[in-house]
């Protein structure tokens, strides 16, 4: 019989199936090997004469994240918030990387539209604006949410991003019922309850979604040089238009990227990210 893992809790993986969900065991093979069933996993499972149901084989993968560590993510929904978390621009790109390494749609998601003024729309439409979808909504006021329930109709989608910007609130907004608890803010000691400690992946009102837990940092692994120019869409499309094949866009003379930042065609916000991250790589290839 196969499946796919909709949540992982203390060793036990649960595996929803024509006949409803199983709590199984992944047998001990995958740890021999190192391979660790992930949320979104297509799997087949087989019972023990016990009655014990068992993860046997992990289908293949489209793709993989390990933070969080779910599988066959066809959309990423980089949810961000307007304010309540301010925007991490650095944060937001370095994950819009790992989605583009992994080969999944990238969405983003600007939540609590409700706090904040044209401002922070403009700022964010500069930076990411012909480079991603991008979708301004508030989970408090539905503002936008049917704008996005149609983009992400018959994907399986994640919603990931910082801790505390809405990802649970979307979720549950979209589903049109409450799948998921959500942050509330305890007054008496102003820190967050109901924050998300598991991955979860939620059908209904025609979407698949990933609940994910919120992130802090990302270490984008192990990537080569012209992956990374990959990874940045309004990069990648000015592939082949540099005077050197292997130019890295930094200092080289004649560089159609560096051009383009100049003349405004790039955002410098992007492109300090592509020089950030363009660093840490280099720093790592040092070992
Ligand atoms: N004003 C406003 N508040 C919102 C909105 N969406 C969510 N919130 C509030 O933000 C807080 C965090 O919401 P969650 O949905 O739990 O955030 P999360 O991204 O799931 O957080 P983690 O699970 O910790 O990663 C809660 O107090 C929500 O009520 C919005 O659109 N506007
Ligand atoms: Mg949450
Ligand atoms: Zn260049």
């Amino acid at each position: 019989m196969t499946g796919v893992i909709v949540k992982g809790i203390g060793g036990f993986y649960y595996v929803e199936t024509d006949d409803g969900l199983h709590e199984c065991r992944a047998r001990g093979i995958f740890r021999k090997n190192n391979i660790t069933p992930a949320v979104g996993d297509r799997v087949r499972i087989g019972f023990s004469p016990e009655g014990q149901a068992t993860v046997d084989e992990i289908l293949p993968r489209t793709n993989m994240f390990r933070r969080p560590p779910v599988a066959n993510v066809e959309t990423m929904v980089l949810v961000i918030a307007a304010r309540d978390p301010l925007p991490n621009c650095y944060l937001t790109d370095l994950f819009a990387v790992t989605a583009e390494l992994a080969g999944a749609a990238v969405i983003l998601c600007v939540n609590k539209m409700d706090l904040a003024g044209e401002d922070v729309r403009n700022d964010m439409i500069d930076m990411y604006g012909g480079v991603y979808p991008i979708h301004f909504v508030s989970g408090k006021t539905g503002e936008g949410i049917d704008r996005l329930e149609q983009a992400l109709q018959g994907t399986q989608a994640a919603l990931a991003g910082p801790s505390g910007v809405g990802k649970s609130t979307l979720l549950n907004v979209l589903m049109g019922e409450e799948k998921n608890p959500a942050g509330t803010i305890s007054e008496k000691t102003a820190r967050g309850r109901h924050t998300t400690r598991h991955t979860e992946l939620f059908t209904g009102n025609g979407m698949k979604l990933f609940d994910t837990p919120g992130f802090t940092s990302y270490d984008p692994g192990e990537m080569e040089e012209d992956e990374l120019s990959r990874c940045f869409p309004e990069i990648r499309s000015l592939e082949g238009s540099c005077r050197f094949q292997d130019c890295r866009h930094v200092s080289e003379p004649d560089c159609a990227v560096l051009s383009a930042v100049e003349e405004g065609r790039i955002a410098p916000s992007r492109y300090r990210s592509y020089k950030e991250m363009l660093k840490i790589i280099r720093s790592q290839e040092k070992y």
